[in-house]
């Protein structure tokens, strides 16, 4: 062969290559399913298919719009016994919104409010992203799935300069419940501007009904003023390095899921609470006051806890919660490191709507002149020294006694 011909077909095959790598990359997930399936070595009995469902190349599968939603709403139960490309619009958004009365802060969000929304899907579909970055933003923006497999969680292939749009795959191998953020440096900085929000991968089989769901996110925020100075709050990177958060809320705001914005349920109802903690730094001890949580799936995974009291959200996860409601009344969703409850804003509520159940718990029955237990009397007098202790001053978070009481809700 002459030297140029050879030349020239050298060169056409690097093109050829190049398109071919180009074109496969688009359709990387489907290539990979095959050699996972055939490449059961006589070493290796575990590599057999789990179920009878065959995977089922991505250019084959169903294409469906994501049913995606702000919270505390949750999208429909899938539904599906089959996998999906399952196509879901991402849009990361730089707004100013109200962190708190008279406190306005520009949060980095995804879909324009914190949390991001929440995408549910089935185990064994392929999540397909259309991630755009607004063209006012100001810094470029990604996605981190913990839902997924791979490097950085598709934090490299969804990196986005403002103004552009990026697409990628991936599929979602484990069942369970994920936090997804954004993983651009500096990561702390974005994910304290509140860029996170849930993914729920059903098992196959689904989840079993339950008759209301809502979608909970806690996260803590880092202001140059302190916890209900007023005004545009900018974010404070010293106070983040140092864990001292000036506020600790649900869903992005004090107040975004209390009062006006109360969820709601009715008495003899099953309530399930997907709840993620976004971060970035405190660990969260999620608790609801007069309930017990009938299941907690720990830590968004497989494993269920029953009769739970406070269960830990770690910063980048996340617990799925269920309990019926047995009695009305308003039920505070609190950050049981209290002080961030009463004082940073971690302060939600659950009003049970419907017939009373004295036979659960009473009203108070009786008001009286003092008993006592006779204990006292064999205490030194004043040993303790201690008087009832001042009520916190709890204007600056605008609670009222979730105990219930005169001041109660
Ligand atoms: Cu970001």
């Amino acid at each position: 062969m002459k030297r140029q011909t050879l030349a020239a077909l050298i060169t056409s095959a690097f093109v050829l290559a190049a398109c071919n790598g180009q074109q496969q990359a688009a359709q990387k997930p489907a290539a990979q399913e095959t050699p996972v399936a055939a490449s059961s070595t006589p070493s290796a009995p575990d590599v057999a298919p789990q179920t009878a469902e065959a995977d089922v190349p991505v250019d084959q599968l169903p294409v469906i719009d994501a049913v995606v939603t702000h919270a505390p709403e949750v999208p429909p139960a899938v539904n599906r016994d089959h996998a999906a490309l399952v196509k879901v619009k991402m849009e990361t958004i730089e707004k100013t919104m109200k962190m708190a009365d008279g406190v306005d802060y520009t949060y980095w969000t995804f879909n324009g409010d914190v949390p991001g929304q929440m995408i549910r899907v089935r185990e064994g579909d392929t999540v397909e992203v259309e991630f755009s970055n607004n063209p006012n933003s100001t810094v470029p923006h990604n996605v981190d799935f913990h839902a997924s497999t791979g490097p950085g969680g598709g934090a490299a292939a969804t990196f986005t300069a403002p103004g552009r749009t990026s697409t990628f795959r991936w599929k979602a191998l484990q069942a369970g419940l994920y936090i997804y953020h954004c993983a651009v440096a500096p990561v702390g900085m974005h994910i304290g501007n509140g860029m996170y929000g849930l993914v729920l991968v059903e098992p196959k089989e689904g989840l079993p009904k339950v008759d209301k769901e809502f979608y909970i996110v806690q996260g803590d925020f880092y202001t140059k003023g302190k916890y209900g100075e007023p005004g545009l709050q900018p974010f404070d990177m010293d106070k983040a390095i140092r864990e001292d958060a000036d506020y600790v809320v649900f869903n992005g705001h004090v107040g975004a899921i209390a009062g006006d914005n109360a969820l709601k349920a009715k008495v003899g109802e099953t309530v399930r609470m997907y709840v993620g903690n976004g971060g970035p730094n405190l660990v969260s001890s999620f608790h609801v006051i007069g309930e017990i949580f009938d299941k907690v799936y720990v830590e968004g995974g497989k494993l269920i806890n029953e009769n739970v009291q406070s269960t830990l959200i770690p910063a980048g996860g996340a617990a799925m919660i269920e309990f019926k409601v047995d009695i009305p009344g308003s039920f505070t969703i609190v950050d049981h490191s209290i002080f961030r409850a009463f004082n940073k804003g971690a302060l939600g509520q659950l009003v049970v709507e419907g017939e009373d159940h004295p036979e659960v718990m009473t009203k108070k029955l009786s008001d009286e002149a003092y008993k006592g237990t006779g204990a006292a009397a064999g205490a030194a007098s004043g040993a303790s020294g201690a008087s009832a202790p001042a009520a916190p001053a709890s204007s600056a978070s605008g609670s009222s006694n979730p105990y219930g009481g005169e001041e109660g809700h």
